[in-house]
């Protein structure tokens, strides 16, 4: 099917510094970004994507599925008790977490966070009894090994959700964005690495990137919005209406821009260029089957 071009609808221009369009197309698109189910690999999650990594790891994958953590917030029973990834080489590695927590997760994300040319493994770790933490783990002397973790939020049943990694700060070191409780009015923070730990550093309410029991964890994204050369991040405000371009200005967050709609976000807000000019732009679905495309310019 092709898609059927409604037409541009408006051109936005909120400073003087960023104008983009933004395209409204029915959505004829078949849902987008379906994780790549693995069928195959031994005592992999029953929902887990399988990521693929560019550099020294080839994949990464959760494994060895629970039901020891009663929540069920991305939209079963099941969580992970481990992750394992495959080398280059075709070595398997598995990391094994300790009875205290899960992996409530559906992928890791692989970032070379210590600039050493190996990427880090981050993971949304989940203890019974206190909630969710980002974690950080690495690869070393032939083992996957905790790296860095920030506090749990400190009550079971609170979880988060990752939106990516960049030096939001321009200080040289990335920051690890996620969603802190994206159901139950969300506050976007950032971590810095400070030695093995994740050190909450920025802070900003307002914001959710997750519907409670979808599989779906994508619905917010890392991007220049206003091609200055220091990535922002695009998460949807509190209620999926707006979507909110964050950046850190003067050593805080800050919403640089805001783009509403009459219908709620329900797709992941992706990354891709869509008018072939060589720069990334944005797209998502709303509720009501439009396709918005923002192309920056
Ligand atoms: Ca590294
Ligand atoms: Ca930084
Ligand atoms: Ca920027
Ligand atoms: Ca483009």
């Amino acid at each position: 099917m092709m898609p059927i071009l409604f037409g541009l609808l408006l051109l936005l221009t909120i400073n003087c510094a960023t104008a983009f369009e933004v395209r409204s197309i029915a959505d004829v698109i078949p849902a987008i970004n379906q994780p790549a189910v693995s069928l195959s690999l031994p005592d992999a999650l029953p929902d887990a994507e399988v990521i693929q990594g560019k550099g020294k790891i080839k994949k990464a994958w959760l494994v060895f599925p629970t039901d020891r953590y009663d929540h069920a917030i991305l939209g079963d029973g099941v969580e992970a008790r481990g992750v394992r990834v495959e080398l280059d080489t075709a070595q398997q590695l598995t990391f094994r977490l300790p009875d205290d927590s899960v992996f409530e997760d559906r992928y890791p994300r692989l970032v070379d966070l210590d600039n050493d040319g190996v990427e880090e493994i981050i993971l949304v770790r989940s203890y019974l009894d206190r909630g969710a933490a980002l974690m950080v783990l690495k690869i070393t002397d032939g083992a996957i090994v905790r790296f860095a973790e920030a506090d749990p939020i400190g009550l079971a049943h609170r979880w988060l959700n990752p939106v990516g990694v960049g030096d939001f700060d321009q200080d040289g070191q990335p920051e690890l964005a996620v969603v802190i409780t994206p159901h139950i009015g969300g506050i976007l923070t950032l971590y810095k690495l400070v030695g093995d730990r994740l050190d909450p550093v920025f802070r900003m309410p307002g914001f959710s990137n997750h519907r409670i029991g979808s599989s779906e964890l994508g619905q917010s994204a890392i991007i220049d919005f206003n091609q200055d050369g220091v990535p922002d991040m695009a998460v949807p405000a509190i209620g999926f209406h707006d979507l909110r371009i964050i950046s850190v200005v003067n050593g805080a967050l800050k919403e640089i821009n805001r783009v509403a709609h009459s219908s709620p976000i329900n797709t992941p807000v992706e990354v891709k260029d869509l008018d072939g000019d060589g720069d990334q732009d944005l797209t998502y679905g709303l509720i009501d089957g439009r396709r918005i495309q923002l192309i920056l310019p």
